[in-house]
């Protein structure tokens, strides 16, 4: 396993400031989200060279995660549905860019001003723009991969084993499993033994089964031991994306994985 680190849309650094920060603590990969304000104007500027010029500076390897901030796969309206697209096919590009393999998209909700009635609709709608991003991203040689989102308000279309189960067989999209976002719904653990083949990248954060709160882990109540070990015994490669929200909960983190790792 990788241990990398994402940048958060609060942190109030620049990138360059960010990956300063992260140098020093031996993570990668760096998962880039493309909600920062900093990095959102790249989707729509003619060039990209800032950019390019800050992040080679460093020897990382970068994911991209994809706009989320007003951004909906599922939305029935299809003049945003058709937006979101856009903005993911604008994602793929950037993400070829600057070398990310892998793209980490949320799906989005089902808003509970609707009849539960079309809750199907909506999935569908999210499998058929999906298809169409993932044609793209195959392309461009860059993989597409759904992550599971927390509770919230409105309707989660990717929330349990299951529904990330029909998204990914119907899509050939990949599975960024967030254990943290998990646990506001079930047992994380039991996406590792229905959907370990599909997994590309895990975030990794705690909380208490309640709310997506992002905490250090060992701050809430998952049991990362038996996640890992799972994920271990699955032989699972790839990133493991510490997604905490300050700088000394990074640090935190890092110590917390590395005596996880250990014992
Ligand atoms: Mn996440």
């Amino acid at each position: 396993m990788k241990i990398g680190i994402s940048t958060y849309t609060k942190f109030n650094l620049s990138v360059k400031e960010f990956l300063d920060f992260v140098s020093q603590l031996k993570l990668d990969p760096v998962e880039l989200k493309l909600d920062d304000v900093e990095l959102i104007k790249y989707l729509t500027s003619s060039s990209i060279d800032d950019l390019l010029k800050t992040l080679s500076r460093y020897n990382f390897k970068y994911l991209v995660h994809a706009p989320y901030i007003g951004v909906n796969l599922s939305i029935i309206n299809n003049v945003m549905g058709k937006a979101a697209v856009k903005v993911m096919e604008k994602t793929l590009q950037l993400a070829s860019y600057i070398n990310a393999e892998i793209v980490t998209v949320h799906v989005g909700r089902f808003s509970k001003d609707y009849p539960l009635r079309y809750l199907s609709l909506a999935v569908e709608k999210a499998v058929s723009r999906l298809k169409k991003i993932v044609k793209e991203a195959e392309n461009i040689g860059v993989t597409v991969s759904v992550e599971n989102s927390h509770k919230a308000e409105d309707v989660s279309i990717a929330a349990f084993p299951e529904q990330i189960e029909y998204i990914v067989q119907r899509t050939s999209c990949r599975f960024t499993y967030d254990i943290g976002h998990a646990n506001t719904f079930t047992d994380p653990s039991i996406f590792i033994d229905q959907l370990g083949e599909y997994i590309v990248n895990v975030h990794i954060h705690d909380n208490n089964g309640e709310r997506d709160e992002h905490k250090v882990m060992g701050d809430g109540n998952i049991n990362f031991k038996l996640i890992l070990n799972k994920l271990k015994r699955l032989r699972y490669n790839g990133p493991m994306v510490i997604e905490v929200h300050s700088l000394r909960d990074i640090e935190r983190s890092v110590e917390a994985i590395s005596k996880l790792l250990k014992t």
